[in-house]
C-alpha cells in the first residue's frame, strides 16, 4: 500500500488556493506537467498553472464531477486541499461542513471505487480548542473545537482513519498551522494576517492587524510547507502510526513579535490593533505544538524560523510587487 510502483497520476483539489497553487507547481516538477490535474472551483488560474499542465473546474461535493474527472484522466493519487477555511467558516458554517466534510467524504468514497493508491488531506491546529493545552500541545490530546471549521477537521481526521482501517485505503494528512506564503494570498482564515501584514508593510508601511498584539500562534513558510507535505507522502506506509493528523509546526511569534521582525528590516513600519471575531478564534487554538510524532516517524524538520522567513517573503514580495 502506497508503494509508488505505478506512475502517478494527481488530482490536486484547491489548486487556486494559497497552499493548492504552490503545491501544483511542486508537483508538476516532480511529476511532469501533464501528470498532475489542478483542479479550482471558482477562481481564476493564474497563468502559470493554467499553462503548466491541465486545469478543471470541479465542484468537490459533486461526486459524479469527481468521478468523470478521475476516469478522464486516470487518476490513482488525489490530494484533496478543497476547504472553507476558519473565518468564512464562522460566516457560512452550513456551506462549511458541506465543502469540508460532503467533500471529503466524496473524495475518500472514489479513492476506494477506483482502488486510488494514495490520499492527501489537509488537517488544522483548528482541530483544537479552548480545553487543549496551549502550550507545546501534545499529538493525542482534547479535541473539542468551538469552530465549524474545526469541527469538519476533527471529523475529517476520523473519517480518514475510518477509511484506513476499514477498507485499507492509503490516507495521509498533517495538522498545518498558519501557512505564510508569498505566491498566493490566503483567504479566509485566522491566520491570514501574518501574510497580509507584509502586502501592507510594503505598499503602506503600516498595517491594522485584526489580532490582538500578543496572540502567538503556530505558523509555518511554505517551503516548509510543501517539502512536509511530500516529506509525508514518500514516507513508507507501513511504517506510520500516524495517518492523517500529524502534528506539525515551523515556528510561533504573535503580531507584535512579527511587527518587530518587519521593523528590523524597514525601521518605518507601524502596526496598530484592531481586533474583531478572528480574536476568538485565535484564542481558542494552541500557542505551540509538539510535532515530534512526525519528526519520529517520518523524519520531519523545519528549515525556517521567524527571521529567516521575514528575510525571505520581503525578498520575494519586493521583487514580485516591482515587476
Ligand atoms: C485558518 O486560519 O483557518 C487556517 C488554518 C490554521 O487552518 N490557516
Amino acid at each position: 500500500m502506497g508503494a509508488k510502483s505505478e506512475k502517478s497520476r494527481i488530482l490536486l483539489t484547491g489548486a487556486v488556493g494559497q497552499i493548492g497553487s504552490e503545491l501544483a507547481m511542486a508537483l508538476r516538477a516532480r511529476y511532469g506537467g501533464q501528470n498532475v490535474v489542478a483542479a479550482g472551483h471558482k477562481t481564476e488560474p493564474e497563468a502559470e498553472l493554467r499553462d503548466s499542465g491541465p486545469f478543471v473546474y470541479l465542484d468537490v461535493t459533486r461526486r459524479d464531477m469527481i468521478r468523470e474527472v478521475i476516469d478522464e484522466y486516470r487518476i490513482n493519487t488525489i490530494y484533496h486541499l478543497a476547504a472553507i477555511l476558519s473565518a468564512v467558516g464562522e460566516e457560512k458554517p452550513q456551506l462549511t461542513w458541506q465543502v469540508n466534510l460532503d467533500g471529503l467524504v466524496n473524495v475518500l468514497e472514489m479513492a476506494r471505487e477506483r482502488e486510488m493508491s494514495q490520499v492527501f488531506w489537509p488537517s488544522s491546529m483548528a482541530v483544537f480548542g479552548p480545553d487543549t493545552p496551549k502550550h507545546d500541545t501534545p499529538q493525542e490530546t482534547i479535541l473539542r473545537p468551538t469552530t465549524m471549521y474545526g469541527v469538519t477537521k476533527v471529523s475529517g481526521e476520523l473519517l480518514c482513519d475510518y477509511y484506513v482501517d476499514r477498507f485499507g485505503l492509503d490516507v495521509r494528512g498533517v495538522r498545518y498551522p498558519g501557512i505564510i506564503s508569498s505566491q498566493t494570498l490566503p483567504g479566509g482564515g485566522t491566520t491570514d494576517y501574518a501574510v497580509e501584514i507584509f502586502y501592507e508593510a510594503l505598499k503602506n508601511q503600516r498595517y491594522t492587524c485584526f489580532l490582538e498584539r500578543d496572540t502567538v500562534l503556530p505558523m509555518m513558510y511554505m517551503p516548509d510547507c510543501i517539502r512536509a507535505t511530500l516529506m509525508l507522502m514518500d514516507a513508507d506506509f507501513e511504517q506510520l502510526e500516524h495517518h492523517a493528523d500529524f502534528n506539525l509546526t515551523g515556528f510561533s511569534f504573535s503580531p507584535e513579535e512579527l511587527a518587530a521582525e518587519i521593523r528590523k528590516h524597514m525601521p518605518a513600519f507601524e502596526i496598530e490593533y484592531e481586533p474583531d471575531y478572528r480574536q476568538q478564534i485565535a484564542e481558542s487554538w494552541p500557542c505551540t505544538i509538539d510535532d515530534s510524532a512526525a519528526r519520529e516517524e517520518w523524519g520531519w524538520k523545519p528549515a525556517y524560523d521567524l527571521s529567516t522567513m521575514v528575510e525571505d517573503m520581503l525578498e520575494k514580495l519586493e521583487q514580485r510587487m516591482g515587476d
